[in-house]
């Protein structure tokens, strides 16, 4: 029986065929990357790690600007073919529940996550130290903040598109409130995006060394016949600094702390100017994929060097594949998370 994606139709995913003589994971970059280049808006000196996602005829997404004055936040873009990006020159305006503005301190590293007919938007932000950030909207155009979810310190975090087993579901990454030489990704659910609990360990750190010092989730997972394919990023530490590497894992559909295949290669590493070059060298770091469940196309947005966004394309059955074929998991991995 061959696998399948369950995810809405997205005809016009960004794509180009896989060029030959590919040796490693069965992954291409996009030949015109970044597609995202320095000084895209005015007073933002950088774009990097941004989620896109389909919407109406097009494509919308967070953005992830550095401003000039060194502060990162999040700005809304839109695009016909998810390549060209037009940006508002304006930080997306959060208000509070009663209408209020709300804006963060600063918000970095933002992810988009339909679920049911409501967008969220989860991010990192100051909460006394480094913690997530949410907000919901309906129509892009009012941005409401919701509870902070988890208290301080955690990072990389990413909900699950669909409710499992009735709740809303999300993995995240307890941190410190520097640059955190550790990290494991948990899961937590809630059954209204305010209570938070059921905390479950999903996988720590590796013992591939390219993931050795620490994990974060990247993408939403993506639904499969098989499990929820999972894009995340692995960081190992050099006598130069750490490096940023993509991962695949399939969790568990019912049980998403289980993890039935992790695949103990990169998926992805940096090699490119733009990846192994810019503000923090040597970091490539996923935060969306735009997917079709018929034609099987994949396309992972990433951002590089903390400077740009790459894009990358995969087939679903052969990156699929290729995480099982290389998969290795472990005790830790394989057991329910929960201690
Ligand atoms: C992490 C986050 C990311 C960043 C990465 C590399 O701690 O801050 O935003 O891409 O470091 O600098």
């Amino acid at each position: 029986m061959s696998i399948k994606m369950i995810a809405p139709p997205v005809p016009n995913v960004p794509w180009q065929e896989k060029p030959e003589g590919i040796k490693n994971a069965p992954i291409w970059r996009y030949t015109k990357n970044p597609v995202i280049g320095r000084n895209p808006v005015e007073n933002v000196a950088r774009i990097f790690n941004s989620a896109v996602m389909p919407y109406g005829e097009g494509f919308i997404g967070v953005f992830r600007g550095e401003q000039t004055n060194g502060v990162p936040h999040i700005y809304l873009g839109r695009s016909k073919d998810a390549i060209h990006w037009e940006f508002d020159k304006e930080k997306i305006p959060f208000v509070d529940e009663e209408g209020n503005p709300a804006m963060p301190h600063y918000a970095y590293d933002p992810r988009l996550v339909k679920v049911e007919d409501t967008y969220y938007i989860i991010w990192c932000q100051d909460f006394y130290g480094a913690s997530i950030g949410l907000a919901e909207t309906k129509d892009f155009k009012n941005f409401t903040r919701l509870e902070s979810p988890f208290i301080p310190y955690n990072r990389n975090a990413v909900l699950f598109p669909r409710k499992i087993n009735g709740n809303f579901v999300m993995m995240s990454r307890p941190s410190d409130s520097g640059h955190t030489p550790f990290g494991d990704i948990f899961i937590s659910e809630s059954p209204d995006m305010v209570y938070w609990g059921k905390h479950r360990h999903v996988m720590g750190r590796g013992h591939a060394w390219w993931e050795s010092v620490k994990i974060g989730g990247g993408a939403a997972p993506i639904e499969t016949s098989e499990g929820w394919l999972v894009f995340y990023h692995g960081v190992s530490g050099t006598c130069n600094g750490f490096v940023y590497s993509i991962g695949g894992a399939i969790l568990d559909l019912e049980n998403p702390s289980k993890v039935l295949y992790r695949c103990e290669n990169f998926i992805l590493t940096p090699e490119e100017w733009y990846e192994e070059r810019g503000f923090v060298p040597n970091v490539i770091f996923p935060c969306a994929t735009i997917h079709d469940p018929d034609s099987g196309k994949i396309a992972v947005y990433y951002g590089a060097a903390d400077s740009y966004v790459g894009l990358a394309f995969c087939q679903f059955e052969e990156i699929v594949d290729y995480i099982k074929k290389f998969s290795k998991v472990t005790e830790m991995d394989t057991e329910l998370g929960k201690r």
